[in-house]
């Protein structure tokens, strides 16, 4: 027996337009009032989101079409959070595979399409922003069927059907030379080509896949249910990693409706569908009958591959301009994160200011920080460290990535020579219309501001993406920044008349007037070595005419980094403070004999 319904995940690489689509495909089954106005990407809807354009956690939508219902489920394409997507392709009988006409298949293409494929889902392509010039939907169409006919499709699966169009102009169609003006022809196709969720009957079984938070009941549970029937107030078992089974009660069930929920009294095998009550539960564990329980078989959550110090801000500014200082706000607000936020792991140390936090890459943990800071924390975090293996002979092993550059040919010998340096190697090159298509094996490690270079080497001209593949032995010592860090001596403004003096000995990242401390960084030197130096001294007048055209306009304006940058600038005698309203990065050792006397000893 099947249902009325088609349970799909919209996977795809980062920005190839998932959720523009789902967005307007909502728009289109016309579930508003006509007089409501609506944002684009109401879907991606906290401020993070919003802001950086990318989709951080995934989310459950549902519209009707023609009688049948598709519950949607729109999935981020960074790779920090490839381990959501695994997760949720669980709740799906089918996937709609993005690709960019113009990118094609990318490193997240790869793998969010081999996991769909080893799980037997049905996938629909859709070669995606055809409207873009330059693109090439036939070569990207034969590329995408070469890589899931390597990826080990079934006949079934690779005899998929391919739509054409532009997410952003709301267009579908099986022929990207005929535009059409709406998106019929791909809800015709989810219905005809992807499997009705079937009916399993029996006693109730629901995985837990993902999970919601309110502030008002908690956290809430989603999957989809396996067999059986949901029904509201039953007493249930709830089934853990460990084996043992704990007693729980349904309190409500929510199923997915246009954007929003409506509650119900029940829920059918094959629906998908949001339970709050449930105490103590973790993702992977199974809702079942009371009486006859039965586990369905677990998930496995992403492990951690990078981790962060994290501690108090103690640097002689704390407290200027954050709300929460202490080390028991920054435990407590580390801990709760780890409630929802599933890749995440918290280790307290043997200070207790400090915890190692464990995440799935930079975004990942940069996500966490900016969120903090908005929400009025101060603290320091240490060099992002990725995290080591040993097998079975204790030989040390490390994180290997795929990484893929685009990039303009002119460049591409100077991407070649940085990525080279980090031990990278390349195994493709090719070109790809007017760019040179890059792609290496390299150890995670190296990838820590590898990025930042890249860009500069290329004049901002690279697009970069990488994703893990797996652990190999240590590939030995990797050099790290080559420049030195310039480092304020006195704590105070800096003037332009020094700044100016001393613009040869690197680049700044503070402008003249900005309030620095002793032992921050103020810049980057021109050598290896790090260099102190005094910007306060100097001629007073200088202030006064700083507005003014003298002095200033021969400075360079200071380097800004974002967050993410400057996670992966720092070194690691180096912090990162992080106010809400500052980002600055200091020695750890703030004093300049302190440093010494510890160089010494360490040498
Ligand atoms: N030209 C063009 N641009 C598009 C199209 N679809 C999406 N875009 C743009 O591509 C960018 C990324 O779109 P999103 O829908 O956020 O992409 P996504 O796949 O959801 O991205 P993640 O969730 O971060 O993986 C946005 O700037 C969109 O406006 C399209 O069909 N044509
Ligand atoms: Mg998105």
């Amino acid at each position: 027996m099947a249902n009325n319904i088609r349970n799909i995940a919209i996977i795809a690489h980062v920005d190839h337009g998932k959720t523009t689509l789902v967005d307007k495909i909502i728009h289109a089954s016309k579930i508003f009032d006509a007089h409501q106005q609506f944002d684009d990407l109401i879907l991606d809807d906290n401020p993070l989101e919003r802001e950086r354009g990318i989709t951080i956690v995934s989310k459950n939508v549902s519209v009707r079409y023609n009688g049948t219902k598709i519950n949607i489920i729109d999935t981020p394409g960074h790779a920090d959070f490839g381990g959501e997507v695994e997760r949720v392709l669980k709740l799906a009988d089918g996937v709609l595979l993005l690709v960019d006409a113009f990118e094609g298949a990318m490193p997240q293409t790869r793998f969010v399409l081999g996991k769909a494929i080893a799980l037997g889902l049905k996938p629909i392509v859709v070669v995606n922003k055809v409207d873009k010039e330059n693109c090439r939907p036939d070569e990207v169409h034969e590329q995408v069927f070469d890589l899931m006919f390597n990826l080990g499709a079934s006949e079934d699966q690779l005899d998929f059907v391919t739509l054409y169009g532009s997410s952003k102009q709301g267009w579908m169609s099986t022929d990207w030379k005929h535009k059409t003006d709406n998106l019929i022809p791909l809800l015709d196709a989810v219905i005809s080509s992807i499997p009705a969720a079937p009916t399993l009957e029996g006693t109730p079984q629901m995985q837990i896949t993902s999970l919601d938070y309110s502030s008002f009941v908690g956290r809430i549970a989603i999957g989809r249910v396996h067999r059986g029937t949901l029904k509201e107030g039953s007493n249930m078992s709830l089934m853990k990693a460990d084996g043992s089974i704990k007693k729980v009660k349904v309190r409500e069930l929510h199923v997915f409706e246009g954007l929003g929920r409506v509650k119900v009294d029940q829920v059918d095998s094959g629906e998908i569908c949001a339970v709050s009550g449930i105490e103590g539960f973790d993702i992977g564990d199974t809702l079942a009958d009371f009486e006859n329980p039965e586990a369905l078989e677990r998930i496995s959550i992403d492990e951690p591959t990078m981790n962060m110090l994290f501690t108090i801000n103690n640097s002689p500014f704390f407290g200027k301009e954050g709300k929460f200082v202490t080390s028991r706000h920054l435990r407590d607000r580390l801990f709760k994160e780890t409630e929802k936020n599933l890749a995440l792991r918290v280790q307290a140390t043997d200070k207790e200011d400090t915890f190692l936090v464990f995440g799935r890459g930079i975004l990942h943990l940069s996500v966490l920080i900016e969120t903090m800071r908005r929400e009025g924390y101060e603290l320091q975090v240490g060099q992002p460290q990725v995290i080591f293996k040993e097998d079975d002979n204790g030989k040390r092993l490390e994180p290997m990535e795929l990484l893929v550059v685009d990039v303009p040919e002119e460049t591409a010998g100077k991407v070649i020579e940085l990525v080279s340096m980090r031990k990278g190697e390349m195994t493709i090159m090719e070109p790809k219309g007017d760019l040179q298509h890059l792609e290496f094996r390299i150890p995670s490690r190296g990838l820590i501001g590898l990025r930042n270079n890249v860009l500069t080497a290329t004049g901002g001209e690279a697009i970069m993406n990488h994703r893990f593949i797996d652990y190999e032995e240590h590939k030995g010592v990797i050099p790290g920044r080559i420049a030195g860090s310039l480092i304020s001596l006195e704590t105070g403004p800096g003037t332009a008349y020094t700044i100016d003096k001393m613009q040869d000995r690197g680049s700044f990242f503070v402008d003249p007037g900005e309030e620095v401390y002793a032992g921050q960084v103020i810049g980057e030197h021109t050598r290896p070595n790090d260099l102190t130096i005094n910007i306060q001294k100097g001629k007073k007048l200088t202030n006064m005419r700083a507005s003014g055209t003298d002095d200033n306009a021969k400075i360079v304006p200071k380097r800004q980094f974002s967050l993410e940058e400057s996670m992966e600038y720092i070194q690691k005698d180096e912090y990162l403070e992080v106010t809400p309203k500052s980002i600055r990065m200091r020695k750890i050792l703030l004093d300049e004999n302190e440093r010494l006397r510890y160089a010494k000893t360490a040498e």
